[in-house]
């Protein structure tokens, strides 16, 4: 398989796109790409700051280097969950995020870096590290275990914690936007499950680009939300981006996963599915086919960390780390 556009060895074949690309073509297109989506959604400008929440894995890294190429001020923010039983799986993805840093790279130029950094100004990026054990005492397994009385996996827990801490830094440290690494596989696979409940609700906020709705709350944004996954690993592989190839522990045998296994099975069959089953989405949502069901619902400062909530007195954050005064 050949380059479309100079016949060099393609190293991805994009049968959605009929399109296959070498390592430098393909480098110059996905960073186009993004910059598409970032316009198109309206995501943010150059003014703005961007918190990118970095996980250390392919997608959340390949988000980071194609922002800062691209000259946009994107800082990254870890959220150290002190996860690392079986395997060490948080103290890792610190290390492969901090290598990331270390090395830049996305100011070079020559290669492909020139045509994508050549008029734009280096912006110096900073990481946030939030330790969640050093700061509130116990790991995500830990708290879980207290909290749901050691039911289950720890994943509402994680889940509650990471949209309240990257939620409170972005706002605290005066980020306009906070930009995850979402990408096509994972939105469809979230679109899927919400489908298959009528969630009507959290399909009226199922969006690439989610306004600030309330003082306190963050502009959210999911650059990557039109490329596959497949994709982004490959852009991190021609980019020479180290990443954490394990999931995390509790991940697996997770419903999206299996959601996400039918859903490659409709792809193979059907290459694209999943692309214009969202793009469709978003297209009949755009034109109002959920707007109903987009209730505004009244929000208020949690009385100890003063976060919005939608519970009177405590926020839920605060009440299942029973914090009674504020931790900076
Ligand atoms: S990190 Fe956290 Fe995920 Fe691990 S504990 Fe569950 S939610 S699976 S994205
Ligand atoms: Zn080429
Ligand atoms: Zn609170």
């Amino acid at each position: 398989m050949r380059c479309r556009k100079c016949d060099e060895r393609a190293v991805i074949n994009m049968r959605h796109h009929k399109l296959s690309l070498c390592g430098d073509h393909y480098g110059e297109w996905f960073v186009a790409q993004i910059e598409r989506a970032i316009e198109k959604y309206k995501m943010f400008t150059r003014d703005e700051r961007i918190l990118v929440a970095v996980s250390g894995g392919k997608d959340s890294l390949s988000l980071w280097d194609v922002l800062l190429r691209l000259g946009y001020q994107a800082d990254g923010m870890y959220i150290g969950l002190g996860i690392n039983t079986p395997i060490p799986y948080s103290d890792a993805s610190l290390e492969m995020t901090r290598k990331f840093l270390a090395r830049g790279g996305w100011r070079e130029s020559g290669g492909d870096g020139d045509s994508v950094t050549s008029n734009v100004t280096p912006y110096t990026p900073f990481l946030h590290v939030v330790d969640v054990p050093e700061v509130y005492g116990k790991s995500i397994p830990e708290i879980s275990r207290a909290k749901m009385r050691g039911q289950g996996r720890p994943c509402a827990a994680c889940g509650l914690t990471k949209r309240y801490v990257m939620n409170r830094l972005a706002h605290e440290r005066g980020y306009a936007v906070l930009a995850t690494g979402h990408n096509l596989d994972d939105e469809v696979a979230v679109l899927f499950q919400n489908t298959l409940r009528w969630q009507t609700g959290y399909l009226a906020r199922q969006a690439p680009t989610l306004p600030a709705s309330h003082e306190g709350l963050v502009r959210k944004v999911k650059p990557l939300c039109r490329m596959y996954e497949r994709e982004t690993a490959t852009y991190a592989v021609v980019r020479g981006i180290d990443y954490i190839y394990d999931e995390c522990p509790h991940a697996a045998g997770n419903q999206m996963n299996f959601h996400k296994t039918l859903l490659n099975q409709l792809e193979t069959e059907s290459p694209g599915a999943k692309l214009s089953f969202y793009l469709e989405f978003l297209r009949a949502r755009g034109e109002g086919a959920f707007d109903q069901f987009n209730e505004t619902v009244e929000l208020h400062a949690c009385e100890i960390c003063g976060q919005p909530t939608t519970a009177p007195g405590r926020c839920a954050f605060c009440r299942m780390w029973d914090v009674s005064a504020i931790v900076q």
